[in-house]
This record gives C-alpha cells, structure tokens and sequence, in this order.
C-alpha cells in the first residue's frame, strides 16, 4: 500500500515527508495505523549515522495507533484494537527464553539493520529500496508494520496519542529505576541528567518511596520540573561540583545512581558519588567510541556495581500497561513531559527537542 512517511535522506539533515510503498503484513505481521509517535533521542543518533541503519531510512519507534489487519498466524491482537509499538526482539534465544528480551541475542539486528530478519525491507520508494521495519515498526509513517512480539495492547480509555513514548523513552526512564535497578523504599537515588528518560526515572523513584531523590542537569528550569515530579534535591553542575554536593546530602553517598546523559564525564561522576554496594545505571546511546573509565580502588573496594541497561529491562506487555495505570491513578503525570507537533511539522519537533525547548515531542501521523 503506498503511505506518508517522514524519510531520513542524510545525516543531519530534516526529514522530508513522502510517498513510500508499504508491503502487507505477513504471517506474525500487524498493520497498524499510526495515529501518533513519539521522537526519541535514539531516532536522531541513527539519522546522525551513529548507529548502523543505512539512509535512506523511515525511522521512529514510539508508535501508537490501532491495528488495520493482522496476518493469519497472529492472536495477540485484532483490528481495532488499541496499540503501542516497542522495541523487536526474536522471542527464541537465551534472553527472550528468559523474559529479557531487552537483552535478546539479535537486538542490533533486529532494531537497527533496516530489514526484515531476510535481509529485505518492507518499504521502498519506485522500486528502490528504503530502511524500514526500523525497531520492528519504521513508525514515522501513516502506517506502520509490526510484530506480535513488538505490538502491545493498551487501555482504550485513555488518549492513544499520548502513549507511544511509553514504549521507549519513558520505560526506559521508569524501568530502569523499577525493574533493573529495583529502587528501595526509603533509599538514596540520584538521576544524572532530566530529559523525558532522566524525569521518568524520578517519578517513578518517588513511586517506589526513595526518600532521598536528586535530580542533576544544568538547565534550571527542567530541574524545577523534576521537583515538581518527585525530585527531593536538585544541583546543578555548572554551577556546583555535583560529587561533593551528592555527599553533603546523602552524608555517605547514593545508594542508586542512574546516569541518562551517557557522557563518560558524568558516568565517571556518578560512580565516585556512589556509597558503598551502590550501584549505577547506565543507558544511553553513545556512539561506537565511547569509553568510560573510573577508579579501579574506589570501586572495588566499596563493592560498587555498574549495570549497563536498555529499555528499562521492561517486559512490555506487562509494565506498559501498568505505567498507564500508575498514570490514570495520578501517581506517573508523564503528560506533563509531552508536547504534540502536526507530521508536517516533523523537523520543527525535532529541532525543538535538540534546542532543549520540548521535553518529549510527539508527533500525530494520522
Ligand atoms: C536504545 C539505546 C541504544 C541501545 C539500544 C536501545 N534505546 C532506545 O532508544
Ligand atoms: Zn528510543
């Protein structure tokens, strides 16, 4: 069927808006009707070439919509059902066996080659081919293709536009906290850095009863924000050393570091402010070179812990669902991150984004 996608031609260039040609949906396949989808920083990395997704490409991975047409061996879901779309996984190797199909084997692959697991996309442009199947949906279209294992099914007594940031930045942000880090209650967390991941993170530290929760970022006004979410203490590092600030508040250091910057810089602040058996979270999306380096005494001797984490190591099927009730219960206000945008005005979403003016942009396909 032909569609509107917003393309990615070049690095760093805007997307331009365009008819593509979207194949049907095959046997464990669902077609979707984008109603919305959230921009994700991850999206702007891969059009900046940082990751491995060949241009032309139709990327986003926040969709949200209602299902059109299912293929034959799908049960999960059926047309009219109400949707999110998440990250792909193949549902068979040692992690997905295990429930953590956020660490599945053929991650990369899956989520970032482009393709179909056959090698070939399934949308093209006048017989040229054009990446797709982009975390198992290329979202950033009026129609998206999926899979039974990516698709889940959501609440149809919400707005559906405002819930395709669930299925990446924001379990990301609250998952982190609640499933891989599993936050205690009266507990010490700081979160390094508040954009939609970094402020999630904090609502959900504040539902999980950390008392002592510190907000850090150089932008006053996000941090005023992260209070108003849940954040106990806020600092800004430019104009205080967060380290000796973290220990000043804490008296022995944080029990829980969660580091959403992925700037080596910061990642190595975050391990010299843990205490003792305290552990660090790292998930962003850094690029191929990145390294991080930190004191090999410090952090051995205290039993200190880093722990790489991706999607919030949610189960999507179970944790999205709850998120949405955490939010219906006036317990997760993510609302107040989220600012919708026209497709056609897909680039000034973006650039509203990067300029650190929208928090999470969602933009309405349909
Ligand atoms: C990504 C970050 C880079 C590793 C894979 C998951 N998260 C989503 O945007
Ligand atoms: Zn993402």
């Amino acid at each position: 069927m032909q569609v509107k996608a917003a393309v990615a031609r070049s690095q760093g260039q805007p997307f331009s808006i365009e008819q593509v040609e979207l194949d049907a949906p095959r046997e464990k396949e669902v077609l979707v009707k984008v109603l919305a989808t959230g921009v994700c920083h991850t999206d702007l990395v891969v059009r900046d070439g940082l990751l491995p997704t060949p241009l032309p490409a139709v990327l986003g991975h926040e969709g949200a919509g209602i299902v059109e047409q299912v293929g034959a061996g799908v049960t999960k879901v059926k047309p009219g059902d109400h949707v999110v779309m998440t990250f792909n996984s193949c549902g068979t190797c040692p992690s997905c066996e295990h429930h953590d199909n956020s660490y599945c084997h053929d991650f990369f692959p899956l989520n970032f080659f482009g393709t179909r697991p056959d090698g070939v996309s399934p949308i093209s442009q006048n017989g040229e081919s054009v990446s797709g199947n982009f975390f198992g949906q290329s979202s950033f279209a009026t129609h998206s293709l999926c899979n039974e294992l990516n698709v889940v099914k959501v609440q149809d007594d919400i707005d559906l536009a405002l819930l395709g940031p669930l299925a990446c930045g924001i379990q990301t942000g609250a998952g982190s906290i609640m499933n891989a880090l599993q936050v205690k209650s009266g507990s010490t967390v700081a979160v390094f850095g508040t954009g939609s991941v970094g402020l999630s993170a904090i609502m959900a530290a504040d539902i999980c009863a950390a008392t002592t929760i510190i907000a850090i970022d150089m932008n006053d006004e996000r941090l005023e924000l992260a209070e108003e979410l849940g954040a106990t203490h806020t600092i800004n590092p430019s104009k205080v050393n967060s380290t000796e600030e973290i220990m000043k508040i804490t008296g022995y250091g944080l029990q829980y570091a969660l580091d959403t910057t992925g700037i080596p810089a910061v990642i190595r602040g975050a391990i010299e402010s843990l205490a003792p058996k305290g552990t660090c979270g790292i998930l962003g999306a850094s690029g191929p070179d990145a390294e991080i380096s930190f004191n090999e005494t410090h952090f051995m001797s205290g039993g200190r812990r880093l722990m790489g984490i991706v999607e919030g190591e949610s189960n999507p099927d179970t944790f999205i669902p709850e998120l949405i009730r955490l939010h219906q219960a006036g317990r997760f206000p993510f609302d107040k991150l989220v600012t919708f945008y026209e497709m056609d005005q897909i680039n000034q979403a973006i650039e509203d984004s990067e300029a650190g003016k929208t928090i999470k942009p969602i933009v309405k396909m349909s």
